[in-house]
């Protein structure tokens, strides 16, 4: 049984997603993020990412980490691309190309839309930015966001998924990336297909299940 840990508020969604789609049953530690204890260091804390216990398993102290056997793997776009490998199609790769084509889309999502979503997500609640510096964090994040967001809308309204013109893992990696941005109406809504598109995934029954499951964790 594949053991994965972490809360599903946390990058684990992507796992959870994922596994909720294929089909595979998995046992769940919900360690949870230091900063969002009081006191992680406290000895009656809970598992989180600075317990010792975890960090034997995580050095780096951060959530997701998968255990399948004796592979233990951190990185949650590693272990998405892992599993769907392993379970194959139709949300793994049917061949090397659409392989290649996985990577290639999960690593844009990491390096050119994560950091300013997560910058969104973050100081834009409640579909506002707080005054002052988060007002233009936020204001900045989206600026760098149009071009890599333009780039999707491109590619979606061609082919209607990110690879193989189906659902697959790296449509799961991207959708949960830009779903850090989605409280940025105005930025989104420039991108008519990716919004649709972004709808069709969250509207899908695996990702309900994944999010009444966040919902039901403590805030
Ligand atoms: N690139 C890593 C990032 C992992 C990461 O930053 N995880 C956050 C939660 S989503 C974390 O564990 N933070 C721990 C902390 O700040 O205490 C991945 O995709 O797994």
């Amino acid at each position: 049984m594949l053991t994965l840990y972490g809360v599903t508020r946390s990058r684990a969604s992507r796992i959870v997603w994922l596994c909720h789609e294929i089909g595979l049953p998995f046992k769940q530690v919900p360690v949870i993020q230091a900063y969002r204890l009081p006191d992680p260091d406290a000895e009656d804390a809970p598992l989180n990412t600075h317990s010792a216990q975890f960090l034997k398993l995580s050095p780096q102290g951060a959530i997701p980490v998968l255990r399948d056997g004796d592979l233990v793997l951190s990185e949650s776009l590693a272990c998405t691309l892992y599993l769907a490998r392993k379970h194959g199609q139709p949300f793994g790769p049917a061949d090397a190309d659409e392989d290649a084509l996985m990577l290639q889309w999960s690593f844009y999502a990491c390096t050119w839309l994560e950091p300013d979503a997560l910058t969104i997500l973050f100081l834009h609640r409640a579909g506002q930015a707080q005054p002052g510096a988060d007002q233009a964090a936020v204001a900045h994040a989206a600026e760098r966001l149009i071009r890599p967001l333009r780039v999707l809308e491109d590619h979606l309204s061609r082919h209607g998924h990110i690879v193989g013109r189906r659902f697959t893992v790296a449509d799961i990696n991207l959708a949960e990336v830009v779903r850090y941005a989605q409280s940025h109406e105005a930025l989104l809504s420039q991108f008519p297909a990716l919004q649709a598109w972004l709808a069709d995934c969250q509207s899908r029954p695996a990702f309900r299940k994944m999010w009444q499951a966040r919902l039901a964790e403590p805030e």
